[in-house]
């Protein structure tokens, strides 16, 4: 029987290096000769992603429950996906999942349990990254954009809503990691490569499911 391999979720602010380090990671596992497949939510290539990428780029205009919808359903796209390539021994990573759709929407004044609620029963993370960062230095990295949510104050609030995914998701026994994302990009992947290989070895059958 195949191994399982593990899913992996980097989550935080914008600008903290979710991108930067997923991409490390997948080179790093790949080189390690293990198949690996890296995954961006939004992912903005499908019908309901281009919807997404319209009303990020303020193009278009979306009920504040309509769009949350949205970035779930764009998540359940791809869940059995997911699945299978786990099952069959292909490592995930994700670039971003459930949780920031949490904390986007709760911060806009939805009730989490609600915003919780649509991505219940998607496949599970074995191990999540939070990278940690104050909002004033990610902003100084590159700058914001102009997408929605690319302001200080918004990724302040995010982060307070990312707290309370935290200490819920660590009280159900999930792993849930944060790290120092302020630091060099050397020293985060160092320890992100810590974190990753603190599983390799000890996911289990079959692929758990979120908040169920
Ligand atoms: N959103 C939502 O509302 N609901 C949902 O369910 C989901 C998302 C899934 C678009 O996300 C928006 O969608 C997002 C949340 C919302 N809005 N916000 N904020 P996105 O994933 O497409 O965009 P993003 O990830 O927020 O932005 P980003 O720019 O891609 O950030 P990043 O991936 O964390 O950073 P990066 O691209 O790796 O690095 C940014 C820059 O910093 C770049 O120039 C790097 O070279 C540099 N960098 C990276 N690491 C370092 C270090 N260590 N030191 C110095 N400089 C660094
Ligand atoms: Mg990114």
């Amino acid at each position: 029987m195949t191994r399982r391999a593990p899913f992996i979720v980097v989550e935080g602010l914008d600008r903290s290096g979710k991108s930067t380090q997923a991409s490390i990671l997948c080179d790093h596992l790949t080189s390690l000769g293990l198949p690996v497949e890296l995954f961006k939510f939004p992912d903005r290539r499908t019908a309901i992603g281009k919807m997404i990428d319209s009303y990020l780029r303020s193009e278009s205009d979306l009920d504040d429950r309509a769009i949350h919808l949205l970035f779930s359903a764009n998540r359940w796209e791809l869940a059995s996906t997911i699945s299978s390539h786990l099952e069959k021994g292909t490592t995930i990573i994700a670039d971003r999942y459930a949780f920031s759709g949490i904390a986007f929407s709760a911060r806009k004044g939805l009730s989490y349990k609600w915003c919780q609620a649509p991505d219940v029963g998607l496949p599970a993370p074995d191990l999540t990254m939070f990278l940690d960062i104050e909002p004033d230095i990610a902003q100084a990295r590159g700058g914001y954009g102009t997408e929605r949510y690319e302001q200080e104050e918004v990724q302040r609030d995010v982060r307070q809503v990312f707290e309370r995914i935290e200490k819920e998701m660590t009280h159900a026994g999930a792993r849930w990691v944060k790290i120092d994302a302020g630091r060099t990009q050397k020293e985060v992947s160092q320890d992100v490569w810590v974190h990753v290989q603190s599983i390799l070895d000890s996911v289990h059958h079959p692929v758990g499911t979120l908040w169920e």
